[in-house]
């Protein structure tokens, strides 16, 4: 077992080449023009190795184009898309369809019916279904829409326009809040978009459902497309939503946002917001861009999460409870592990799982892993930049935050001194620092994080890349000749740095100490799953372990899904626990990024999709579950 990646030591050469940016706007082209399963986010305009959001995402018919689902959509069954809050109105208003009647039994077949999915009253027992949609007198407007045992309203009017939006709102659409107004039910927010037939702006509305009422409502800008929306907790346990900036802030060719909306019951509101929402300001200006999401996090301890919000190179952070900024840091996560390459080459890019997280040690941390999520073979840009890095405060003391760590893995693309024509012939003599392709590639489980022997780690697994196939130097360098960023130029560049996915190498895993980086354990030619301490007779953790052979495809299109080892890590060693009594990979359950599990771009959270039972059994992409039989003392087909 070897425990870490040795130093890179190739392509350290002159200046910074970070973000050329030879015109605006161009990036929409371009991300029209990807098919969702490339979508995922562009850092800097121009840059090839930047994936790029999705445009089409959060109508309220929504599919596969939200880029929330981009990162992980492959031709692999395993990597099917997580409804996104957009497709579903909201992801607990699925069943809405089923009934408005009080029985409890279908009348046809006697089947029970779908519970609601809100509990207004909080007494335990559900009582309402919300979604979005279009208003019943008036389809082109769109409404609250209500099916409840406790009140009589059937809809609550939003927006006298249509909830379609011209980007990616990223957040959950429906959430319940808590009781703001002085009686018995909780009111709930409403995220939407208002399509005036050109703009189609983002909209956070406050509805007191007993009443039938908007109370509070914030609108973005007209000339806004993206958006992030969460809720943070008070010291009473009730939440708090707000409306920020999301992907492209700071560089917005429109003009840049520059605040979010904080929801604050009875303010009169700012003007840039609405009633009942004060506007916090963002950053903006030079050097500054603004990533997808965020996570929330109380960092200084006084009973209020608190919005971190992630841009490139930096996170910054607002006090949900004073409404001003209370931390604001910058690292490089590269310098450490590559101080001789050319400073900010991988431009800060945050993309990838953020997880705000209490240690042991009580300090506040953040643990941000660069990689795309397991079974994500088709992406091979792979999340561009890789990287671990922890940020770290002291408890109730946001201004102690910093970088704790940081091991950077590997940079899709080539990065170029000059980009001057003279090269265009021998794009190779002005390489700053050469393409990674697919070496050093993450994929992460879920928030990475595990515990081993009583330490709390993060556990990756990652490829050793032998030989790219092509570097495709020619048609990057061409990128940035002018004509710059043609389609025909893009295509020639993608698809022949698409070649890449059938590089030669090895995958493996490692474990590293979340407190200080320091590498723990790790192992050659396996892939990690998953894992979780609801499969086995104890609690203990088990994880779900593919062993390949000693040289793969980086795709692994030429392994065939092999049989799962259950397998523990004691001592640093992987220990076995049985393996599956059947070949497959599992299914995976691909979560939207929420609360303190945050996002830098439009990737999600990879579980397994775990089924009842004592204990639980897990599902593989065929359907088949898997779980251990106490009896026979082995994992059986269920
Ligand atoms: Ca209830
Ligand atoms: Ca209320
Ligand atoms: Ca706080």
């Amino acid at each position: 077992m070897s425990a870490s990646r040795p130093p890179r030591t190739s392509a350290i050469l002159a200046e910074s080449a970070r973000c050329p940016r030879p015109a605006t706007l161009r990036y929409t082209a371009i991300v029209r023009r990807l098919s969702p399963s490339l979508a995922l986010l562009l850092a800097c305009t121009g840059d090839p190795q930047d994936p790029t959001p999705g445009t089409t995402a959060a109508d309220t018919t929504g599919h596969s184009a939200d880029p929330t689902t981009g990162p992980s959509v492959g031709t692999t069954s395993n990597t099917t898309a997580p409804p996104t809050a957009s497709e579903t109105g909201a992801p607990e208003s699925t069943a809405d369809i089923s009934s408005t009647t009080s029985t409890t039994t279908d009348a046809t077949t006697g089947d029970p019916l779908p519970t609601r999915t809100h509990d207004l009253d909080r007494d335990g027992v559900p009582d309402t279904d919300l979604s979005l949609g279009p208003c019943t007198a008036e389809p082109a407007h769109t409404c609250l829409l209500v099916a409840s045992d406790l009140v009589a309203a059937a809809e609550v009017l939003l927006s006298p326009t249509l909830d379609q939006c011209d980007a990616t709102y990223l957040g959950k659409r429906i959430t319940q809040l808590g009781e703001f107004t002085g009686d018995p039910l909780d009111e709930v927010s409403a995220g939407y978009c208002r399509f005036d037939g050109l703009e189609g702006p983002p909209s956070l509305a406050v509805v007191d459902v007993a009443a039938a009422a908007v109370i509070a409502r914030a609108d973005a800008p007209l000339v806004q497309d993206y958006a992030w929306s969460d809720a943070v907790h008070d010291p009473d346990g009730r939440l708090h939503p707000f409306l920020a900036p999301s992907y492209g802030d700071g560089e917005n060719p429109l003009g840049n946002w520059g605040y979010l909306c904080s929801f604050v019951p009875g303010d009169p509101g700012s003007p840039g917001c609405g009633p009942g929402f004060v506007a916090v300001p963002t950053p903006t200006g030079p050097g500054v861009f603004r990533e997808a999401g965020g996570t929330v996090q109380d960092l200084d301890g006084d009973g209020w999460a608190d919005i971190n919000l992630i841009y490139h190179r930096r996170i910054h952070t607002i006090s949900s409870a004073t409404l001003g900024p209370i931390a604001d840091v910058e690292y490089d996560v590269a310098a450490t592990t590559e101080p001789n390459a050319p400073k900010w080459f991988h431009s800060g890019r945050n993309y990838g799982t953020h997880r705000a997280v209490t240690g042991d040690d009580a300090n506040e941390r953040l643990v941000i892993v660069g990689g795309t999520p397991v079974g994500s073979f088709t992406d091979d840009l792979c999340n561009v930049s890789r990287f671990l890095a922890v940020l770290e405060s002291a408890p109730s003391l946001p201004a102690t935050r910093k970088l704790a760590w940081a091991t950077y893995f590997g940079f899709s693309s080539t990065i170029f001194s000059t980009y001057d024509p003279q090269y265009v012939d021998d794009p190779m003599s002005d390489v700053a620092r050469l393409a990674d392709a697919v070496d050093g590639c993450i994929h992460r489980f879920s928030d990475s994080r595990t515990v081993m022997d009583g330490q709390q780690a993060l556990l990756v697994n990652y490829f050793a890349m032998d030989a790219p196939v092509d570097l495709c130097l020619d048609e990057q360098f061409a990128l940035y000749q002018p004509p710059t960023w043609t389609d025909e130029k893009a295509d020639a560049w993608y698809g022949c740095f698409a070649q890449n996915r059938k590089s030669p190498g090895t995958w493996g895993m490692q474990v590293v100490d979340e407190r200080t980086g320091a590498p723990l354990t790790g192992g050659q030619t396996i892939y990690v799953w998953g894992w979780s301490s609801e499969l086995g007779p104890d609690d203990e953790i088990l994880y779900l372990v593919e062993y390949l052979p000693p040289k793969t495809l980086w795709d692994l299109s030429d392994v065939p899904p092999g049989t799962l080892q259950v397998q523990a890590l004691v001592a640093g060693l992987l220990q076995p626990r049985g393996s599956f009594p059947a070949a497959g990979r599992p299914k995976l359950d691909l979560q939207e990024p929420r609360g303190p599990r945050g996002a830098g771009s439009y990737t999600a959270f990879a579980e397994l999709t775990l089924h009842p039972g004592d204990p639980a059994g897990v599902e593989l992409e065929d359907g088949t579950i898997i779980g251990w039989d106490a009896d026979t003392q082995t994992w059986v087909v269920r």
